[in-house]
């Protein structure tokens, strides 16, 4: 496949950049933190998306280099923000199961100095069905170092509520496609209100992903809903620009 020959070469080349997509709180229409999101700009084919190149990094071992790379770079750049602001970072399985994993996450917040609980890792059902017996010594290890645990795209497994019983999760970011349809949907605006009381009873707070109107903004708000994050509030932006974006210049 040339594009995990090409993918080999991207890391030393510098070919990588995060972009930062902002999260909102509802309570208040505070800045809550940015997600990191990883873009490749390919020299020919120009700006490549992580769903062309993650899942050839992940067949090819890559992931592990370029995962430690996007957590140093978002450890090292969120460390640059105001204190109040955190930083969310997706895992994939591979990385997540690697033997070197916890301490590149030590490693990235001990360069950085971004303090544990400025820092939540993403992951999703995929990551932590893999291999349970595995996963839940790891999520409970990073949580007493202080980080945060976020499950990622909720929703659209199999096994959602299993997990939420099996490890206490930080955050339920519920996947855009439930997001979708609340305004016209009643199955929609049923999961949506099923998932506030299920973040309450877990004492997690709860995200939804995907927002794209002030329709949906306001319906999540009058649900309780704790966090928002999509096209409405803000695309993953360079880092210069969500810069602009904290320090009230945009
Ligand atoms: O940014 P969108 O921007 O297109 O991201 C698409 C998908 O790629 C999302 O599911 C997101 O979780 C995943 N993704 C983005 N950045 C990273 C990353 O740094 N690591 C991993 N493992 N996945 C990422
Ligand atoms: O799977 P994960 O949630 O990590 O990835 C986030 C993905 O969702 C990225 O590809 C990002 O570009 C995309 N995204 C973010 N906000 C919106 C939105 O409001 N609408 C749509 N359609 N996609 C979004
Ligand atoms: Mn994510
Ligand atoms: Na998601």
């Amino acid at each position: 496949h040339q594009l995990s020959i090409e993918l080999r070469d991207a890391l030393e080349k510098n070919q990588f950049e995060l972009h930062y997509q902002p999260i909102v709180r509802l309570e208040d229409d505070g800045l809550a933190g940015f997600e990191a999101l990883i873009r490749w700009h390919h020299p020919l084919r120009g700006l490549v998306a992580p769903t062309e190149f993650i899942s050839i990094a992940e067949e090819t071992g890559l992931i592990v280099p370029i995962g430690e790379w996007v957590l140093r770079e978002a450890c090292r750049t969120a460390a640059s923000w105001p204190g109040h602001l955190r930083i969310a970072v997706n895992l994939s399985v591979s990385q997540f199961r690697h033997n070197s994993f916890l301490s590149t996450v030590v490693a990235a917040l001990d360069s950085s100095g971004l303090p544990p609980e400025r820092l939540e890792v993403e992951i999703t059902e995929s990551v932590f069905l893999a291999d349970v017996e595995l996963s839940l010594p790891l999520l409970r290890a990073l949580k007493e170092l202080g980080i945060r645990i976020a499950i990622d795209d909720f929703g659209t497994g199999y096994s959602s509520f299993s997990y939420l019983r099996a490890f206490a999760f930080d955050k339920i970011k519920l996947d855009r496609s439930f997001v979708a349809g609340i305004e016209n949907d009643a199955g929609s605006l049923a999961i949506i209100r099923a998932v506030v009381g299920i973040g309450s009873g877990f004492n997690a707070t709860t995200l939804a992903e995907g927002v794209e109107t002030k329709e949906q903004l306001k319906r999540l708000k009058q649900e309780g809903f704790g966090e928002a994050q999509g096209y409405l509030l803000g695309k993953a932006m360079p880092p210069a620009r969500a810069e602009e974006l904290i320090y009230g210049t945009v």
